[in-house]
């Protein structure tokens, strides 16, 4: 277990240094891409800022398992360019053609569809050369198991199913079991994949692993539906993206189904359980539990 963290955890000083440390390694993290439109495509998108929540949570999770996070580093990068290379793809006029991501032109809007998929391709694949080949110090066994993982949530069984349910779903009438499925396989794969990769870099036994699980899945969901109820009460000037989003494309959500009252209820529920799968680590799981709290409070 890893050393205790004090209980008088400053939240917002480490979540900027956690920060700054990412923004660093993900401008690191792309060389001279060859030729200079796809450099600038991928850096373009990588580089625009966003609050960098899933490269946090996998330095966290692996500190939490007694880890160097700095062996997590590059996996932290992978995990983020998983991330926005599903964004530039999810923006195309093929899918959900927004024209606004964090505060700026979409990929597409700036350097064609065709240049846009590209550069999500070249994101998705460097992510694997970020842990496979730039990951130093962490044996082989565990780095394959993150490859593992990686390929299971970024593919048909995570990402992509979840993406193709929710394209199928819009404009049809949608049920709470289906929209779970959804958000479970668009949204809460990848948060999941990022405690368990940390996890698995720091060292983490089972028990640890499995509580990471279930802390994952509670956040993945409340994390949803906070960001369902965002897309209505919040304006595009303060989320970076095109507000009121889901009612234009008719798309089922939380507030939709159940109301904004009972939607904030269930995502303060799913975080309060999430943060009991990892009390028995106590304060050395005081990052996590602010992160929880941090993605039912977030205003964007
Ligand atoms: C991964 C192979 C592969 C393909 C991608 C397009 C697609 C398949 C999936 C769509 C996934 C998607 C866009 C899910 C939405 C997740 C979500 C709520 C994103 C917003 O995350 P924030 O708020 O964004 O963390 P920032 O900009 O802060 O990083």
């Amino acid at each position: 277990m890893a050393e205790a963290v004090s209980s008088t955890f400053e939240f917002s000083a480490y979540l900027e240094k956690a920060r700054a440390r990412v923004e660093s390694a993900l401008d690191e993290s792309l060389g001279p891409e060859n030729p200079e439109t796809l450099r600038e495509s991928m850096r373009y998108s990588l580089l625009a800022g966003g609050k960098r929540l899933r490269p946090i949570l996998c330095l966290a999770a692996c500190e939490l398992a007694g880890g160097n996070s700095d062996q997590a580093i590059p996996t932290a990068v992978a995990l983020e360019m998983i991330h926005t290379m599903s964004l530039i793809h999810d923006d195309l006029p093929s899918m959900d053609n927004d024209d606004l991501r964090r505060g700026r032109p979409t990929n597409h809007k700036v350097y064609g569809d065709a240049i846009a998929i590209l550069a999500g391709d070249a994101l998705l694949t460097r992510a694997f050369e970020m842990v496979a080949i730039r990951t130093q110090g962490v044996s082989s066994e565990r780095l394959l198991k993150v490859v593992g993982e990686l390929s299971l949530v970024a593919g048909a069984p995570g990402l992509v199913g979840g993406q193709v349910v929710d394209l199928q779903c819009e404009g049809k009438k949608v049920d709470l079991e289906t929209l779970e499925f959804i958000h479970l396989h668009k949204t809460g794969a990848l948060l999941k994949a990022c405690v368990t990769c940390g996890g698995l870099i720091g060292g983490a036994q089972e028990d640890l692993l499995n509580a990471l699980g279930i802390y994952a899945r509670g956040i993945g969901l409340a994390f949803q539906i906070i960001d369902d109820i965002l897309d209505v009460t919040a304006s595009s000037e303060v989320l970076g993206k095109t507000a009121g989003k889901d009612l234009i494309a008719d798309k089922t959500t939380y507030p939709k189904l159940l109301g904004l009252d009972e939607s904030r209820r269930r995502a303060n529920e799913l975080v309060n359980k999430s943060k009991k799968a990892l009390e028995p680590w106590k304060d050395s799981a005081a990052p996590l539990f602010a992160l929880a709290d941090y993605i039912t409070n977030r205003d964007r």
